[in-house]
C-alpha cells in the first residue's frame, strides 16, 4: 500500500517526508495507521550512523495507531483496535522464557538490523528497498509494519498522543527504578540527566516510595521540571561538583543512581556517589560504540556495590506498559508536563527544538 514516510536518506540528514510503498502483513505481523509517534534519543543515535545503520531507512519506535491489517495467526489484535508499539523480542531465547523480553538474544537483529529476521524489509520507494523493521516498527510512518509481539492493546478511547512515549522512551526510564534497581522504600535515589527517559525515573522513584530523590540536570527549566514531578532536590553540574553536591544532601551515598546523561564524565563520577550496597544503573548510549566506564575496585569491593547495564527498564510490556497506563490514568505519571506534540510535517523542527532545549519529549502526530 501507499504511506508517508519520514525518511532518513543518510547520516545526520534532515527527515524528508515522500511516498512509500508499504508491504501488507506477512504471518504474525500486523499492519498499523500510525496517530502518534514519540521522537526518542536512540533515532538520533540511529540517524547519525554511531549504531552502524544503513540507509536510507526509516526510524521511529514509539508508535501508536490502530490496526487496518492482520497477516496470517494474530490473535493478540483484530483489525481497528487502538495499539501501542515497543521493541520486539522473539519470544522463544531464555530471557524471553524468563519475562525479561529487553534481554532478547535477538535484540539487536529484531530490533536495529532495519530488516525482518529473514533479511527482507517491508519498505520501498520506487522499487528500491528501504531500511524498515526498526524497533519491529519504522513508525516515523503513516503506516507501519510491527509483530504481534511488540504490540499491545489499548482501549478504545485511549489517547495515543498521550501514550506513545510509554513504548520505549518512559518505560526505560520508570522501570529502571522500579523493575531494574527496584528502589525501596525509603530508599535514596540520585537520577543523572533530566530528559524525558531521566525524568521518567525520577518518577519511578516517586512511584517507589523513594525519599530523596537528586536530578542532576545542567539546564534550568529541566531541573524545574524535575521539582514537579518529584525530585527532592537538584543539582546543576556546570556550577558545583555533582558528586561533593550528593554527598552535602546524602553523607552515605546514594542508594540507586541512573545515568540518564550519556556524558561519560557524569557516569563516571556516579561511582564517587555510591552508598554501601549500592546500585548504579546504566541505561543511556555513550558517544562511541566502545565507551567505556572504569570501576574502581577497592571502592566496590568494600562498599558491596554494583553496577547493572539496563535496556528498556527490564519491562515485560505487555505487564508494564499497562501498569504505566494504570498510573496516568490516575494522574501518578505526569508526562504530559515534559511532552509536546508536533505535526509529523514538522519533525526536524522536533528534533532542532530538543537540542535547543524548547523541548523534552515531541510526540508528533497524524
Ligand atoms: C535502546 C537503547 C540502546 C540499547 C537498546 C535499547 N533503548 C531505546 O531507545
Ligand atoms: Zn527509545
Amino acid at each position: 500500500m501507499h504511506a508517508i514516510a519520514a525518511i532518513t536518506k543518510e547520516a545526520n540528514a534532515p527527515f524528508v517526508i515522500e511516498p512509500i510503498e508499504v508491504e501488507a502483513p506477512r504471518a504474525g505481523e500486523v499492519l498499523v495507521k500510525i496517530a502518534a509517534v514519540g521522537i526518542c534519543h536512540t533515532d538520533l543515535a540511529f540517524l547519525s550512523g554511531l549504531m552502524g545503520s544503513t540507509f536510507p531507512l526509516v526510524l521511529g519506535h514509539e508508535g501508536a495507531g490502530t490496526v487496518v491489517a492482520i497477516g496470517e495467526g494474530v490473535t493478540k489484535v483484530a483489525v481497528g483496535d487502538k495499539v501501542l508499539m515497543t521493541f520486539n523480542s522473539c519470544g522463544a531465547c531464555p530471557s524471553c522464557d524468563d519475562h525479561a523480553p529487553a534481554y532478547c538474544h535477538q535484540f539487536p537483529l529484531l530490533n536495529f538490523a532495519m530488516i525482518r529476521a529473514d533479511g527482507s524489509s517491508p519498505l520501498s520507494q520506487d522499487g528500491n528497498v528501504i531500511g524498515g523493521n526498526f524497533f519491529g516498527q519504522s513508525s516515523f510512518a503513516s503506516h507501519a509494519i510491527a509483530n504481534q509481539r511488540n504490540i499491545l492493546k489499548v482501549d478504545s478511547d485511549a489517547d495515543l498522543a498521550a501514550m506513545a512515549p510509554l513504548g520505549c522512551g518512559i518505560q526505560t526510564g520508570a522501570g529502571a527504578v522500579m523493575r531494574s534497581l527496584a528502589a525501596k522504600k525509603g530508599s535514596s535515589l540520585v537520577v543523572i540527566g533530566g530528559g524525558a527517559v531521566g525524568l521518567s525515573a525520577v518518577i519511578g522513584g516517586v512511584l517507589q516510595g523513594c525519599s530523596t530523590i537528586i536530578l542532576i540536570e545542567p539546564q534550568a527549566e529541566r531541573r524545574a521540571i524535575g521539582q514537579s514531578v518529584g525530585a527532592t532536590h537538584v543539582i546543576d553540574p556546570m556550577a558545583v561538583d555533582a558528586s561533593e553536591a550528593v554527598r552535602a544532601i546524602l553523607p552515605g551515598g546514594a542508594n540507586n543512581i541512573v545515568d540518564t546523561s550519556g556524558n561519560m564524565a557524569a557516569l563516571q563520577s556516579a561511582t564517587n556517589m555510591l552508598a554501601h550496597k549500592g546500585k548504579l544503573g546504566m541505561i543511556a548510549v555513550p558517544p562511541a560504540v566502545d565507551s567505556a566506564l572504569a570501576v574502581p575496585v577497592i571502592p566496590a569491593l568494600t562498599l558491596g556495590y554494583s553496577v547493572q547495564g539496563i535496556c528498556e527498564g527490564d519491562s515485560d510490556p505487555d505487564i508494564f506498559i499497562p501498569e504505566l497506563i494504570a498510573h496516568m490514568k490516575a494522574g501518578r505519571l505526569p508526562i504530559d508536563k515534559f511532552t509536546k506534540t508536533y505535526r509529523f510535517d514538522q519533525i526536524n523542527q522536533a528534533i532542532d527544538d530538543a537540542h535547543h532545549g524548547k523541548c523534552v519529549k515531541a510526540v508528533l502526530t497524524f
